[in-house]
Order: C-alpha cells, then structure tokens, then sequence
C-alpha cells in the first residue's frame, strides 16, 4: 500500500505565518474538519495516510510538505525560509527515515518544499521570500547523480512555486502565468487557470487521478476537459493559512 504522511492542525493555526495575504479570523475546527476530509481523499485513492502529532509551537504544521521533498531514490529535509517552521523539521525527518535514504539541506541555504517541483527528471525550484539561491546551487549538487536536472526559477506575487505551478500529469503543468513565466517550462504542455481564479494552480497529483479545490470550478473544467479524474476537496479555511492541497502531505511511497 502506498503512504502519505500528513500531520495535525495545531491549536495555534491562527498564529501562522503570512506573507500576501491578510490575517482574518480561521476556524480552527473547520479546518480540522477539512483536513480530515481531505485525509479522507487520500484514503479512497489508496494511501495509508499516517498523521504525525503537532504542538502548540508549530502554527504551521499541518503544511508538511514545505519540511521534505521526497523522491524514489531519496528524500531531501529541508531547511524552511520562515524560522518559525524549523522546529517542524526533525520529527518529518524521523518518520521518512523508515522509507527513504535522507539527505540534509543546510545553512546557508533556505528552502521550502512547496518552491521544489518535481515534474519527471526536471526539478523546478522556485525563487520566493523562503528559497535562496544557495538552496538551488545545494539541491542540484545533491540530485545531479541521479540524473535530476534542477533550475531555479522566478516567482512573483505568490507565496510558493507551487501556488503558481504544479504538474497534473506526465509532461502537464497547471500554471498561473501571472505568477511565473510560463517559457521556464519548455517542453511541458501548459494548462493555464482560469484568470479568475488565480490561486487555483495547486493540484496534488497522485496516481491515478489529481486532488483540486472544489473553490475553483472554472479551472476544474479545464482539467476535467483534459481527461483528468479530478476528485475535489474543500480547503478553504486552510487557503486561509496561505495553504493549499499539495502542502498538507508528503507522498513518500
Ligand atoms: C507559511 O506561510 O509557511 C504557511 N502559512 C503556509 C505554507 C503553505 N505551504 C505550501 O504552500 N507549500
């Protein structure tokens, strides 16, 4: 059976970190409940999904994937930009210890695993407030010999790479060419949101079918109109949190 970790939503989500977006209040338990829902989705695609437990000094935990960026070969832990989040790292990297060889990013390197996208050989890193250039020049040393190639790539107005992009299938991106440069992706076919929905560029893709906020209908047609099984969640008290649906899990099998 194949895995995905997710972890607890922290008593002190509302303390997360924000960087484009405006505080508002967030229901804690409205959250909880979307994320069970979403736990949920996970489970009917297949997954054996293991939450881990969070504490009331991570606001920002239930956003794992910016901790690690998991491969076949290997997982990468990272070393998130924002130092509120840091103390999110040792226990994901525990958990992935099970499964995977690790390798470390570190100092001076800032990375967050929602800039890291992994689109077959082609690693895009995005360039935002929380990945610098070390974190690029680190992660490409590091996946060179397994034959990934690592560019690192602008972003503007968004929080992460992938709030701009994400891959929805072999050689597809779903893209917000607002927020990136849609001629960073060569060769991959682009399906563009709807410009009406600008956030709706995060789709977590698993095997057999993508998982996609049901907020973003217009955008949802456009996959749906490629042939994409789409099955949608509700994750707007989360988007809240500047989250989406790639950052609540880390596929690790
Ligand atoms: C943060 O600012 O770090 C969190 N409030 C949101 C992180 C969302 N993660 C992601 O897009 N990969």
């Amino acid at each position: 059976m194949r895995i995905a970790l997710t972890r607890a939503i922290s008593d002190r989500f509302a303390d997360c970190e924000l960087t484009h977006l405006e505080r508002v209040p967030i229901d804690v338990e409205k959250a909880r409940e979307q994320h069970r829902a979403y736990e949920a989705a996970l489970a009917e695609a297949g997954y054996d999904v293991r939450q881990l437990p969070a504490t009331d000094d991570m606001p920002d935990s239930v956003f794992i994937e910016d901790t690690a960026v998991v491969l076949d070969e290997l997982a990468l832990v990272m070393r998130p930009g924002a130092r509120s989040r840091r103390i999110e790292v040792p226990a994901v990297e525990t958990a992935l210890r099970e499964h995977k060889r690790i390798a470390r990013i570190a100092a001076p390197a800032t990375v967050d695993g929602g800039d890291v996208l992994v689109a077959g050989r082609s690693v895009f890193v995005g360039q935002t407030t929380r990945t610098n250039e070390a974190a690029v020049a680190q992660l490409r040393a590091t996946l060179m010999p397994y034959g990934y190639r690592v560019c690192g790539v602008p972003v503007r107005g968004c929080l992460h790479l992938k709030s701009a992009a994400t891959c929805v299938a072999d050689g597809v991106l779903l893209l917000n060419p607002e927020w990136i440069d849609a001629r960073a992706f060569a060769g991959f076919d682009v399906v563009a949101v709807d410009p009406r929905e600008p956030e709706a560029a995060n789709a977590l893709r698993l095997d057999d079918r993508v998982i996609f906020p049901v907020t973003f209908p217009r955008t949802l047609e456009r996959l749906t109109a490629r042939g994409l099984r789409v099955c949608t969640v509700d994750a707007s008290e989360l988007a809240k949190a500047e989250g989406a649906v790639t950052c609540c899990s880390l596929i690790v099998a």
